[in-house]
């Protein structure tokens, strides 16, 4: 079954002129300061201006007038960490679980990544290309604008290829900005089954280099874990990224403490995701390389981890704390950047507004995208929703409700919302 968005987005009407009504929460790590009775002006898909309507400068008051009737305003939301292009599902490891295997015991028994790997290598570009657009209408309908998709399912330079088309594929067709980040360093391919140092050399390279030469590369990821990569490998992507210019970021400290925030961060890392096991070793060096914070509670939820992230030692030393949906088939196969902000709450105590910073401004800085995105101010591109809410922590309070009234992305108003 082919699918396509009911209206292209190209053929979604623009969202230019002047929002009224609205109560604009700007920085959502201040929900306190939500402005009553503000306004913003749209002009070219860009803010023009925006604050309390009565202080609207004249020359704005002109063009089409949408009525926002009171709705809360944020920031369009931001989904840091999600690896969404990939074949097939995972429904029966989950079922083994239940019956008592571990996640590193069916990763062991060649099930876990290298199965998804056979399933991604499989599909078409066409397929991987249907199966994400479904996946990603969801996040967008819950008010996402911009959104981190990895590879690492593909584990050969054409499939590793095919996964980042397709990302940037997704970023057209749906008018949603995108950041690629190549995770060739995810697992070890079968066929390199016991020279993993000869798999780092393909992906360091020639996997790198050919894939940056040809655009697709915004940010250069490694799986740190005992049932991945050592440390020393890790370095190894480290340097061949650092040597054309790609940031890098890192899946560490999820299952053990191997070290690799302190690495990650000795690279300027712009963030270091899962960090269940973070030592306060590895805090410090965040802190001293502004590294964020990337907090995953569905992959907790879904494995029952127990071993919680340290986030009083974070939050005590002022790291960004970012928090986004990991999406995968593996360990968090969950389309709701809502829920993740209630279980980032419930689960990991964060207060209302650390929630709702992890969601946009902290988040942007994962993605080195704080420039123009997860904010609502002038000169930024036109990225923000209207909830049918009354209140701020209501986007951390309630759970399985998406309470969208109507999304601005890119400049144009987004009336979906899917079904
Ligand atoms: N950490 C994760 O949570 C996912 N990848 C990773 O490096 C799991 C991916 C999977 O099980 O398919
Ligand atoms: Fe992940």
């Amino acid at each position: 079954m082919k699918h396509t968005p009911e209206i292209p987005f190209a053929q979604r009407p623009s969202a230019d002129g002047l929002w009224i009504n609205l109560q604009l929460l700007a920085d959502p790590a201040h929900p306190d300061v939500a402005l009553p009775d503000a306004a913003i002006a749209v002009r070219d898909g860009q803010i023009l201006w925006c604050g309390a309507a009565a202080q609207l400068p004249l020359e704005h008051a002109h063009g089409p007038r949408h009525d926002g009737g009171g709705a809360l305003v944020t920031p369009g939301l931001i989904d840091c960490h999600t690896h969404l292009v990939y074949g097939g599902q995972r429904a029966n490891e989950f079922a083994m679980r239940l019956t008592g295997a571990s996640y590193e015991e069916v990763a062991r028994a060649g099930g876990g990544i290298v199965s998804t790997v056979h399933a991604t290598r499989k599909a078409s570009d066409d397929e991987l290309f249907d199966r994400a657009s479904e996946r990603l209408l969801n996040l967008l309908a819950e008010g996402v604008c911009a959104i981190e998709i990895k590879s690492g399912y593909g584990l050969t330079l054409a499939h590793e290829r095919k996964q980042l088309r397709v990302a940037r594929r997704l970023a057209e067709a749906h008018g949603v900005t995108v950041r690629t980040t190549f995770l060739g360093a995810h697992a070890l391919p079968p066929e390199y089954a016991g020279h993993s140092g000869d798999y780092i050399d393909l992906v360091c390279q020639q996997m790198l280099p050919a894939l940056h030469a040809e655009e697709l590369i915004d940010a250069v990821d490694v799986f740190c874990e005992r049932i991945a990569f050592s440390l020393e490998e890790t370095e190894r992507v480290f340097q061949a990224a650092q040597m054309l210019g790609l940031p890098v970021k890192l899946h560490a400290e999820q299952l053990s403490d191997m070290g690799g925030a302190a690495l990650a961060a000795r690279y300027l890392a712009l963030s270091c995701d899962h960090i269940e096991h973070l030592s306060p070793e590895g805090i410090a060096a965040m802190r001293e390389a502004g590294t964020v914070a990337v907090l995953l509670p569905g992959a907790y939820y879904t494995l029952r981890d127990t071993h919680l992230p340290p986030i009083q030692g974070l939050r005590a030393a002022g790291v960004p704390m970012a928090v986004a949906t990991d999406h995968n088939p593996g360990t968090s196969p969950t389309l709701s950047l809502l829920l993740m902000l209630n279980m980032a709450c419930t689960l990991f105590r964060l207060t209302v507004p650390e929630a709702l910073a992890g969601v946009t401004t902290h988040a942007a800085r994962a993605l080195a995208l704080h420039e123009t995105h997860g904010r609502i101010a002038p000169g930024l591109p036109a990225n923000f929703v209207l909830w049918a809410l009354r209140e701020p922590a209501e986007l951390s309070y309630w759970f399985g409700h998406r309470p969208v009234r109507s999304v601005v992305r890119q400049g144009r108003i987004i009336r979906e919302i899917m079904a």
